[in-house]
């Protein structure tokens, strides 16, 4: 049924849409938000490929049903081209606001004028877009995900001599990479980089996409075994890859957090769980909690008031003693 409805938006051009608009249709304008005062948002969610994404999901859907905004969900399943059909049904539905988390960094130009062309605005959460025209969006919250990195790269640095664990002199390290192109995964590459160059000590040796989910961490984790074993060190994008490689490492007869230690980045339950246990050794938090701020944004932009650009979030990081400490507290 929804897929029926994309593929049919998609197939609308943009001048189809301009005449929709002129024309009024009365059916989506008395839905809007215009007439009952209630605001609707076209929400266009990457996927359900981690914790902390089913924790960023949860927060949007929760929040905006307390602040009784009309939500439109969809879930493009990890593809660009459903999040671009996605989005073009919520022009065409007249939403007062679209808000989208960016699977990938590029390519979405063309659908971002036809949402600006039709004077919908956008706001871009959790990633951001690699556009040279600003003007495509009003902000952008989410979180630095080169800090994260650098957070990462900032640990292992310090804890080099204690993350030599064959005692060779050297820190090899294999990441696991997230989605290819997502700005997490390329800025949390950067940031890790440019730490870990103080110490010519640590190299990564091998580094490959697990796409972000348990699965994939796995699967590329057994690879990276079979084919080395002087692997020190796994630095992994999410908790959820992290938490693959550690099954992959239990399963070739290694003890995760001891014979090779674990940096991962989110902090959900599950990662700080293995955190408690010692078999994570270090996580950068990066905060999935974005349903309060995007609906603030949401109502502001919808009001016409001036919103700031750029919009953190503020995350920490936490060691297997500060995971104990927190666990029994957190929200997700
Ligand atoms: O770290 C990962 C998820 O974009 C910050 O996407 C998000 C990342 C998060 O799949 O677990």
């Amino acid at each position: 049924m929804l897929k029926k409805t994309l593929i049919a938006a998609s197939a609308i051009s943009l001048s189809a849409f301009a005449l929709t608009a002129c024309g009024g249709d009365s059916d989506a304008d008395s839905k809007g938000g215009d007439s009952d005062g209630k605001i609707t948002m076209g929400f266009a969610q990457v996927g359900a490929e981690s914790g902390w994404r089913t924790a960023n999901t949860k927060s949007i859907q929760e929040t905006a049903e307390a602040e009784g905004i009309d939500l439109k969900f969809t879930d493009a399943q990890g593809k660009q081209e459903n999040q671009i059909q996605a989005i073009r049904s919520y022009i065409q539905q007249k939403v007062d606001v679209i808000a989208f988390s960016p699977v990938v960094e590029t390519g979405w130009d063309a659908v971002l004028q036809e949402a600006k062309a039709a004077n919908i605005p956008v706001i871009l959460t959790d990633r951001a877009v690699d556009s040279e025209d600003t003007s495509l969006y009003k902000s952008f919250l989410g979180s630095d995900f080169v800090v994260e990195g650098e957070r990462a790269g900032d640990w292992l640095v310090e804890n080099a001599a204690d993350s030599d664990t064959n005692g060779d002199g050297k820190v090899n390290v294999v990441q696991l990479e997230g989605t290819t192109g997502a700005a997490p995964a390329i800025d949390r590459a950067e940031g890790f980089a440019e730490k870990i160059a103080a110490d010519p000590t640590i190299e990564v040796t091998a580094s490959q996409t697990g796409d972000f989910t348990r699965d994939g961490g796995k699967q590329v984790m057994e690879s990276f075994l079979q084919s080395d074993d002087t692997i020190d060190v796994v630095y992994a994008h999410n908790d959820d890859m992290g938490l693959g490689a550690i099954e992959a490492i239990e399963a070739a007869g290694k003890k995760p957090g001891e014979d090779i230690k674990i940096i991962t980045v989110d902090a959900v339950k599950d990662g700080m769980t293995a955190l408690s246990e010692g078999k994570i050794n270090f996580i950068v938090e990066c905060n999935p909690l974005l349903g309060p701020q995007l609906m603030d944004l949401a109502k502001k932009v919808v009001d016409g008031e001036e919103v700031e650009a750029r919009v953190l979030t503020e995350e920490g990081t936490f060691t297997p003693e500060q995971a104990k400490e927190v666990l029994a507290d957190r929200q997700y």
